[in-house]
């Protein structure tokens, strides 16, 4: 089946054409088609909903949406849906990844609890009533030991445990196998199946 991504990251549509192939995922652009969602929920859900819809708007075709972040139990639950935009409005611009990381490191030094979790809420919208949601974690803890080069956003600094490495020195499919993102496109993949059989 042939779905659209409601995303402009292309790390995202990157994994998730992995997580949800052989589907076709198409992102906004392939159809001309001009997204853009302003993210005003108040959870993963609602946005991960408001961008179904906002791009469901533009297509027949069905349509994938995800909202994640990471959360810190020591920040309060902070960044969460703002993991994205996460110290931009201090700086006046909008960070990097790696700003962003260095951010989070700093408001952590006064803390001794640095567990993390992602979140990913993911939406398939087959019409405006028709549409499944999942929502996943992954559990680790932040590092300032910054390692690795693949993955995206906060993976050079969200260190597991049972791997002993950061999440961005795992490999594509290591990643998709435990993460919040690749469990919940696992989910909606088997509905996808379904859908076409
Ligand atoms: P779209 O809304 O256009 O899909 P976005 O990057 O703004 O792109 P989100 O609103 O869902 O996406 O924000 C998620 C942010 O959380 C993302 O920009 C990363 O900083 C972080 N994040 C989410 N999943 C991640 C992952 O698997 N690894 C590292 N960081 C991740």
């Amino acid at each position: 089946m042939e779905i659209v991504l409601a995303t402009g990251n292309a790390h995202k549509a990157q994994e998730l054409e992995k997580i949800l192939s052989p589907h076709r995922v198409l992102i906004p652009a392939d159809l001309g088609l001009d997204f853009d969602c302003e993210e005003t929920g108040t959870t993963y859900l609602e946005n991960a909903l408001l961008k179904a819809r906002t791009l469901s708007a533009l297509t027949d075709k069905p349509v994938v949406a995800d909202d994640s972040g990471i959360s810190l139990p020591a920040l309060d639950g902070a960044p969460g849906i703002y993991s994205a935009r996460y110290g931009s409005e201090e700086a006046g611009r909008m960070l990097t990844a790696p700003e962003r990381n260095a951010y989070l490191l700093k408001n952590l030094e006064d803390k001794d609890d640095w567990s993390a979790f992602f979140v990913c809420s993911m939406v398939l919208m087959v019409s405006e009533y028709r549409f499944y949601t999942v929502q996943e974690t992954m559990e680790g803890r932040v590092t300032d030991q910054d390692a690795g080069e693949g993955g995206f956003g906060y993976d050079p600094v969200f260190f597991l445990e049972e791997k002993g490495k950061t999440v961005a020195e795992l490999s594509e499919e290591e990643k998709n196998l435990i993460s919040h993102r690749g469990k919940a496109g696992a989910k909606l993949k088997l509905i996808l199946d379904s859908l076409e059989s």
